[in-house]
């Protein structure tokens, strides 16, 4: 029996996916892979099909019609990885800006260190980010500052994208509430388990900038995550989280 489900988004991604798959799947610890594809034009998820072959049970793969944000596509994973009675479920980027070799990592934090949320985080031990324009090192530091200073959470890096949820957070939290659809997703799902008295733990991990592919960052993103902090911040006095 495997416990492990290791949720990879894709939005064109065919120069990542099959090098990505292969270094999940071929890393000591047996993950399971589960890509949710927005039905992209550069036929990422018929890269996958056919690597499904290479790796039968192992390997799924979930098609929406279109385009519909990072933030909907996990919580079709999450729901997807319940039903499917994982009691590990990761986040991670089909870029290489998260590294396989860290997935033991988060999850040893879950299942050794009883962490309920391991975050692989950047800025936990300084500033572990390669590659990045300082412009956007800056961003990402001072949204966390931002996160912090307005949910009171104690977490350095609360838009991280690389994660280990035991499934009892994802039980818990509420996952058809959330409609966030880029970094606020982010927060949001670290709101809600902090929220919840789930216990968080930060592992360091260097976060390196994607080599290929293309970026999906769009400043619609951001002031999504401004406007959203607040509005999490709201909900929560109010109670209607
Ligand atoms: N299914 C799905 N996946 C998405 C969508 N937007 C982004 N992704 C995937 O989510 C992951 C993170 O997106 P990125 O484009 O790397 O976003 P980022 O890391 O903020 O920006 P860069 O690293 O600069 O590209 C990647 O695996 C993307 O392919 C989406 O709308 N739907
Ligand atoms: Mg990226």
């Amino acid at each position: 029996m495997n416990d492990c489900i290791v949720i990879i988004p894709t939005y064109n991604e065919i120069e990542n996916i099959e090098s990505i798959i292969r270094s999940v799947l071929s890393q000591h610890k047996p993950f399971h892979v589960l890509i949710v594809d927005d039905n992209s034009p550069d036929r990422t998820a018929d890269k996958v099909m056919l690597l499904q072959e290479e790796f039968p049970g192992r390997l799924f793969l979930e098609v929406r019609k279109k385009k519909s944000g990072l933030g909907t596509a996990y919580v079709h994973g999450f729901k997807w990885s319940l039903a499917n009675k994982y009691d590990f479920i990761f986040e991670m980027d089909a870029d290489f800006s998260h590294n396989p070799n860290d997935l033991e990592k988060l999850y040893d934090a879950c299942h050794f260190g009883n962490a309920d949320l391991a975050i692989g985080s950047r800025y936990v031990t300084g500033v572990n980010v390669v590659n990045w324009p300082l412009s956007r090192v800056l961003m990402s530091y001072f949204a966390s500052v931002y996160v912090r200073m307005i949910t009171g959470m104690k977490i350095h890096d609360a838009t991280a994208g690389f994660v280990c949820y035991k499934r009892e957070v994802l039980e818990r939290i509420d996952i058809n509430k959330i409609k966030f659809v880029g970094y606020a997703f982010q927060i949001e799902m670290k709101y809600r388990t902090f929220s919840k008295n789930f216990k968080i733990t930060e592992v360091p991990i260097i976060f390196t900038d994607r080599t290929k592919g293309v970026s999906k960052m769009s400043n619609s993103i951001i002031v999504e995550a401004v406007f959203g902090v607040i509005s999490l911040r709201i909900k929560k006095l109010l109670n209607t989280l």
